[in-house]
């Protein structure tokens, strides 16, 4: 019905004169999505079709006594219940896809559990029934007995080896990763800094805790696999179905030409549908066993125990510096959980952190050491940031510590050691060669916008007359490499991993043009800003552009959605093959107008002969190669083009955000005033995606500064396991942004432009963290635990109190 009432034409503005990149259309897909009148997996039906609900273990480390499945085999509409013993040869592997060094502890990460499972949700049978109902109410009834075995379930105890997440292994200890700028040549001693600022500079020493999140998408995770044709079909809600069908291959033997994968529309992902996941590969295997199509979807709360988690790091930070504030080294030692598997790139995660410590600053020496752990937790991947959000806050919550140290204003201390515009590209203590960036312009920006003198001069007044509710003011200034990846940078940090991305143009004959992406958007408009990008390029209305993706018979190349990749990697492929496209139909456009190709021009998409009115369309050569048997011998017919882009660089986004949070010194209770953020993303395609991704990203980050946590009980059983406990926020529990952008273009694509996905998210954790802790600080509190719930505010002035 509301589909009825609001037709598409309704949601999509008209085209307008101008070019279409820059245009703040509205995004074609919205229409679908939102109505939710389209293909969610979850949505497919398919004649005899069965359905699956997991058995799974309640406890974080046990050995598996035996398994009793006759309860559920009688009930009716019941076909069949298996476990891992009824798949002796296995059911494929869920990826451990990149080890970041050769000697990681790995351990073998099964779909399904036969002997010891090794953290709470993991799967130990399968019932197969006629309704998911009946599957859910006979998976009740599969009776397994467990002998509970020691748990660990906290980094740092995981990190003594005195309980063993896995006891095989030997040590909970995964990788070590260092990255140090004495031994890269890229920097100075890092202990000669530290030791020298003791004896006449500032040292901060800072612990900081960076805890467990689970990224919250809207759409549960759903698959269907249909074993009934000449090829396996399988549809997931995934961001990557190219990966999945590599790895489908790989693990199981499928021949990959037997084997696709589509992600449909897929309702968000924040990287938590990174993964090839233990439900995918059983639905795989039990369809294919019983020869029927198989649905599996979950529940919320087998998504929030079973999808992966983010973040959960300890994170010391060392800092020297001059009196007068010139930072001199930073050392970063960081300890991550990777729970109970190491997935996909969970390995790889923290590591990111190597090159974005330093973020925007330019430390003489520095130093990076990883230590990541195995415990009984639900395993850790990506979520949103990935990496670039713990390291952003380590940093500019230190720098902060700093400023405070010296009496100064953190952004005036910022400034003095952040690297100027004028000196880019500017290749950093870690080794990474930012392209471009005006922090300057970002910051006098947001101050402008912030009012942040007149908020200042507030604050003095509220601490000189000892207002119960202080005003504090956060600063996040950030940078981060997004655009996953340079191919030959990410496989040599991360072991054969690809960074590229593919596209096609196909010009049908009626002049419409088909797009087709290797990008798997979930949620960011990529149907859209594709659709701009090509309708200018090309010349052709946007209306006329249609966006493929997903289906990797259809899309049969590409490296799919993470990272902000997708613009500045996939869209930038995109264009390679428009050019191409351009290039092809030239030699039709001589052909046709009798001309030589070196006298023509392309020019809203219509080649036409310099100093004449002469011309010929794109889409009427479309037409001609489809139609006419006239054209010139050495070209083809046909002026469809494929093009792969593989980056010789990230890029590396920035901006400024300033929070400003009034606390209860009473209650504890914190209240957001204003948020400001000007961003720097290079040329924009689409303003109002930007907008859109911006504004999720900040409410992801506040999240994590105020609310989000995933707690674990002292057996390992997940307490925040709904939504009733873990604290999501809604719309009602932020405030209008303030959101701006300055304009430095990257160099590493011909766009000019940065990724965005990930930027709210990155910068917003610190910006609301230090704005708390810089309205308690008079009272002597110079930090509080993530989230900064009420109940931790108060204790800490309590605390606070107590001292003084
Ligand atoms: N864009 C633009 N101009 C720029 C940069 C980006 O117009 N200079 C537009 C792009 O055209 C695209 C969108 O912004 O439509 C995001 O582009 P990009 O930064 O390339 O990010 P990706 O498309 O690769 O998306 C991945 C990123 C990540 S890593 C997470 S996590 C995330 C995010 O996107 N998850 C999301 N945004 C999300 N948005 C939604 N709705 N749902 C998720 O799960």
């Amino acid at each position: 019905e509301i589909a009825e009432e609001s037709p598409q034409a309704d949601l999509t503005e008209p085209s307008g004169a101008g070019p279409e990149i820059g245009n703040r259309r509205l995004r074609k897909e919205d229409q679908r999505l939102i109505t939710g009148r389209t293909k969610w997996t979850d949505n497919i039906v398919l004649p005899g079709m069965l359905h699956l609900a997991m058995v799974r273990s309640p406890f974080a480390h046990a050995k598996i006594t035996s398994i009793d499945t006759s309860g559920a085999q009688g009930l009716p509409n019941v076909v069949a219940v298996f476990t891992a013993a009824d798949f002796p040869d296995g059911m494929g592997a869920c990826a451990n896809a990149w080890p970041i060094t050769p000697e990681q502890v790995t351990p073998d990460h099964l779909p399904m559990i036969g002997e010891r499972v090794a953290c709470a949700g993991e799967i130990v049978a399968v019932v197969v029934a006629r309704s998911a109902k009946e599957a859910r109410d006979a998976a009740e009834q599969v009776d397994v007995d467990y002998e509970e075995l020691p748990a660990v379930f906290d980094a740092m105890e995981a990190m003594k080896d005195e309980i063993l997440a896995h006891p095989d292994k030997g040590t909970n200890k995964s990788a070590f990763w260092k990255l140090d700028s004495k031994e890269a040549g890229t920097g100075g001693d890092v202990d000669e800094a530290i030791a020298k600022a003791r004896q006449d500079g500032v040292v901060i020493e800072r612990e900081f805790r960076q805890q467990r999140l689970i990224p919250a998408f809207m759409e549960p995770r759903s698959t269907v696999v249909d074993p009934t044709g000449e090829q396996v079909t399988m549809w997931s809600a995934t961001q990557i179905p190219h990966i999945l069908r590599f790895l489908i291959a790989a693990t199981t033997g499928m021949p990959e030409s037997k084997v696709r994968v589509i992600a449909p529309d897929v309702g968000g992902g924040f990287g938590g549908k990174l993964q090839t996941t233990p439900e995918e590969f059983i639905t795989l295997a039990v369809a294919r066993r019983l020869g029927k199509p198989c649905k599996y979807t979950e529940t919320r709360s087998e998504s929030l125990i079973s999808g992966h988690h983010g973040r959960d790091q300890y994170q010391k930070l060392t800092l020297a510096a001059e009196k007068d504030g010139t930072v001199t080294g930073l050392k970063v030692d960081l300890v991550a959980n990777l729970g109970a598997y190491v997935a996909i790139v969970g390995g790889g995660v923290p590591v990111l952190g190597a090159w974005m410590f330093n973020s925007i600053y330019k430390f003489p020496a520095y130093q990076f050491n990883c230590q990541t752990v195995l415990t009984n937790t639900t395993w850790v991947d990506a979520y949103r940031g990935a990496g670039r959000p713990e390291a952003t806050f380590g940093i500019e919550r230190i720098m902060d510590e700093l400023a405070a140290e010296l009496g100064r204003d953190p952004l005036e201390v910022r400034e003095q050691n952040w690297i100027k515009h004028e000196e880019f590209p500017f290749t950093s203590v870690a080794g990474m060669t930012y392209d471009s960036g005006n922090y300057e312009a970002a910051t006098a920006r947001a101050k402008e916008l912030f009012g942040y003198d007149a908020l200042r001069a507030e604050q003095a007044e509220r601490r000189e007359r000892k207002d119960p509710v202080q005003l504090g003011i956060g600063v996040s200034t950030f940078t981060e490499m997004c655009g996953l990846a340079p191919s030959r940078v990410l496989g040599s940090l991360a072991y054969g991993a690809g960074g590229w991305e593919h596209a096609s143009i196909r010009m049908l004959p009626t002049g419409k043009v088909e797009v087709i992406t290797g990008t798997s958007p979930h949620g960011q408009g990529h149907e859209t800003a594709w659709s701009q990008i090509v309708a200018d390029r090309l010349g052709v209305p946007f209306e006329d552009v249609e966006v493929l993706h997903g289906d990797t018979a259809v899309a049969y190349k590409g490296l799919d959605t993470y990272g902000s990749r997708s613009l500045v990697v996939g869209a930038e492929a995109v264009v390679r093959a428009a050019d191409k496209v351009i290039e092809k139909a030239k030699g039709f456009a001589a052909h046709m107008l009798e001309a030589s190709e070196d006298d023509l021009e392309f020019v809203g998409g219509r080649y036409g002969v310099k100093g004449t009115d002469k011309g010929v369309g794109l889409t009427d050569i479309a037409l001609a190669t489809f139609a006419s048997h006239d054209y010139p011998e050495h070209l083809e017919p046909g002026i469809d083009a494929d093009a792969t882009f593989d980056p010789d660089n990230f890029s590396f986004p920035h901006g400024t955000h300033l929070c400003a949070m009034e606390v209860d010194t009473e209650t504890g209770q914190s209240r957001m005033r204003s948020y400001v953020c000007v961003d720097d993303i290079g040329h924009i395609i689409n303003p109002l995606i930007v907008e859109g991704q911006i504004h999720g990203g900040l409410v992801q980050g506040i999240a994590q500064a105020l609310w989000e946590e995933a707690i674990f009980d002292e057996n390992g059983t997940l307490v925040t396991g709904s939504f009733v406990d873990y604290t999501l926020p809604t719309a009602a529990d932020t405030i209008s942004f303030v959101t701006e952008n300055t304009i430095s273009p990257s160099t590493t694509n011909t766009l000019g432009a940065k990724g965005v996905g990930e930027a709210g998210t990155i910068a917003s954790t610190p910006a609301v963290v230090n704005a708390i802790v810089d309205a308690l600080r008079p009272m002597g509190i110079d930090d509080i635990v993530m989230p900064c719930t009420p109940q931790r505010v108060w204790k800490a002035i309590q605390t606070a109190g107590d001292h003084s």
